[in-house]
């Protein structure tokens, strides 16, 4: 994290919607420490209002996908039981990467300190400009679909079938569960 870069705070909204939704973000980095920036954001994730971090899965190292010429990616799943409507999550999380030093300057797919995807949102489709749920790409990538597996294997993702069944066609080669985290 640059010096300069702000310590995450909460940013505390009301009402919440006093519905629990089962939230699921996907977690990745390649740039300083990557396996700190995933390590501090599940803390971080712990602490967003109205929510309770219910699951996590094991760290995993990445080849990239896009650009080659860019670092490994850790990559992680976390399962949020969630009171925050889709947008206000989202916008949590974008406080979160903003916290990590996260820039937007880059080329697609470029490397990031942290990117916090939102993967599925209980079993909603949200097709807006700004949020797609389930994440457009998920049901394809084995670095999202591997951890997301640990936690959450018989979920379905909305329009494209079961974690499982996704895993099982997804191509797994450079992804590599950690055996310490
Ligand atoms: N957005 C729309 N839907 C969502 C959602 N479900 N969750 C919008 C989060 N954001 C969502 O995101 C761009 C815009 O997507 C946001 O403004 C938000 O409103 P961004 O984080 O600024 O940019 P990005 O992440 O570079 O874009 P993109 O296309 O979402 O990239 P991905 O799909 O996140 O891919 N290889 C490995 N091995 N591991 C990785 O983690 N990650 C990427 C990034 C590429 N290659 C990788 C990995
Ligand atoms: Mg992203």
């Amino acid at each position: 994290t640059p010096p300069s870069a702000p310590a995450f705070k909460p940013v505390r909204r009301w009402p919440l919607k006093l519905i629990m939704v089962d939230a699921y973000i996907g977690l990745g980095s390649n740039l300083d420490d990557p396996q700190a920036h995933i390590i501090r954001a599940l803390e971080e994730l712990k602490q967003l209002p109205g929510s309770c971090l219910v699951g996590r899965s094991s760290l995993y190292v990445t080849s990239p996908v896009g650009p080659q010429s860019q670092p490994d990616y850790i990559n992680a799943a976390c399962r949020l039981g969630t009171e925050l409507g889709a947008h206000d999550l989202l916008e949590q999380l974008q406080a979160i990467e903003h916290c990590h030093g996260r820039l937007r300057e880059g080329e697609q797919w470029g490397p990031r300190t942290l990117d916090l995807d939102l993967l599925l949102y209980g079993s909603e489709i949200i097709d807006m400009p700004d949020l797609k749920v389930p994440h457009s790409e998920l049901h394809r990538r084995c670095f999202v679909l591997q951890p997301l597996h640990e936690i959450a294997g018989d979920v379905v993702v909305p329009g494209h079938g079961s974690v499982s069944d996704l895993l099982a066609a997804a191509d797994c080669n450079g992804v590599r569960k950690l055996d310490h985290d």
